[in-house]
């Protein structure tokens, strides 16, 4: 999808772009379902990056106390309560730059993998930067998905991270889709961004061949200490259009209402899943903040006739577009030539 058509939807009045969503959304996806997914930040805090936003950057005084990596009886213990209330996508966290094979902590990463994958729910690792050959063992060690988002436009990153480029994360989804996992990419809205970035995040993640499978839509948690901790919140109905042009430039996506949803009231929440979004982060805790309770949430669900999608650990991994012309990046690897364009890489 261009810039252009993306800018086209956003200028829709608002019951107009909601229509067109959920017709979208209603011919990809069955109604009233929603995954509900686990979060486990499985190595907290003491970060090297410096992301604007993050509460388990080193360089911040946030109050998030750094622990070591979890050992697998305790992750599995999680895993197994996740799946207890109703999960069926159990994702850990792990706040480092990136991961290097042949280390302690990633073979320990990957013997928490492989364990957790016996339980039937999909698998979904967010660990920074991989490389070809991390990735490969991530996805032979039964990881379902991989979650790095690119956050904001290419334009706007370098005024939210300094210690990585909006290229090193291209080239880290590019690694695990390289590897056969399917990647999990999306944003946060209230990093001080325009509209014109928002859109051109959008058309960067809609332009990936093949599209993520998973798209989460983050609203900031301005945390206290970090440089973002006096942006203001993010428009309920700013929030919602996001949804509504995500679910129509990636039809095939879970969009998930990600961080943020202590901020919202239930009558907005409901409007973004009219809007397409189908998947929440459920249960009391994100990685460090706070998520609506899972009573609340279930109350929600109730109230809406919406249910709680069946286990599929065994879900199709995208496959690319060999229709759509694929050129090769300066590191090597085949992309559609539109994802070229639209990353800014100037290429
Ligand atoms: N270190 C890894 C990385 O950077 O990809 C994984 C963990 S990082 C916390 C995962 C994602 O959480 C970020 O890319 C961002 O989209 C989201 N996130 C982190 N802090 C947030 C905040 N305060 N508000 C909203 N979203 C946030
Ligand atoms: C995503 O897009 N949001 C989640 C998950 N992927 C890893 C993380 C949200 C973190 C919110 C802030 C915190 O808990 O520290
Ligand atoms: Fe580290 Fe990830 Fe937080 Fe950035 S977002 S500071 S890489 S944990």
């Amino acid at each position: 999808m261009t810039y252009a058509e993306l800018q086209r939807l956003y200028q829709l009045p608002f019951f107009e772009l909601l229509q067109n969503a959920r017709a979208v959304h209603e011919e990809h996806w069955p109604e009233n379902e929603v995954q509900l997914c686990t979060l486990l930040s499985i190595k907290t805090g003491g970060c090297s990056e410096d992301c604007g936003y993050c509460a388990q950057s080193a360089r911040y005084s946030t109050g998030v106390q750094s622990e070591k990596l979890m050992d697998t009886a305790m992750v599995m213990e999680r895993a197994k309560a996740a799946r207890a209330s109703g999960s069926t996508r159990f994702c850990m966290g792990a706040a480092w730059k990136g991961v290097r094979m042949g280390t302690q902590k990633f073979d320990q990463v990957l013997d928490i993998v492989r364990n957790v994958s016996t339980l039937g729910m999909e698998v979904c690792v967010t660990l920074g930067e991989l490389g070809e050959e991390e990735a490969k063992q991530l996805k032979e060690a039964g990881v379902t998905a991989y979650n790095h988002n690119i956050d904001t436009s290419p334009e706007h990153y370098p005024n939210v991270v300094s210690t990585h480029t909006f290229e090193d994360r291209l080239r880290t989804i590019r690694h695990a889709q390289d590897a056969g996992m399917a990647v999990c990419a999306g944003g946060i809205l209230g990093l001080g961004e325009g509209v014109t970035d928002r859109l051109r995040m959008l058309e960067v993640l809609a332009n990936f061949n093949p599209q993520p499978e998973s798209v989460p839509i983050n609203a900031l948690m301005a945390i206290k200490g970090t440089p973002m901790e006096e942006n203001g919140r993010v428009d309920s109905f700013e929030f919602i259009r996001m949804i509504a042009i995500t679910r129509i430039a990636i039809p095939k996506a879970k969009v998930r209402l990600s961080a943020g949803r202590t901020q919202m009231n239930k009558e907005a929440q409901a409007l973004a899943f009219f809007a397409g979004a189908n998947s929440i982060f459920y249960g009391d805790k994100l990685l460090t903040a706070a998520n609506p309770r899972v009573n609340e949430d279930q109350e929600l669900l109730k109230e809406l006739g919406m249910t709680a999608q069946a286990p599929n650990p065994s879900m199709d991994i995208p496959e690319p577009d060999f229709s759509k012309p694929m050129v090769p990046t300066a590191d090597g690897c085949l992309v559609a030539e539109e994802a070229v364009h639209a990353c800014g890489c100037g290429e």
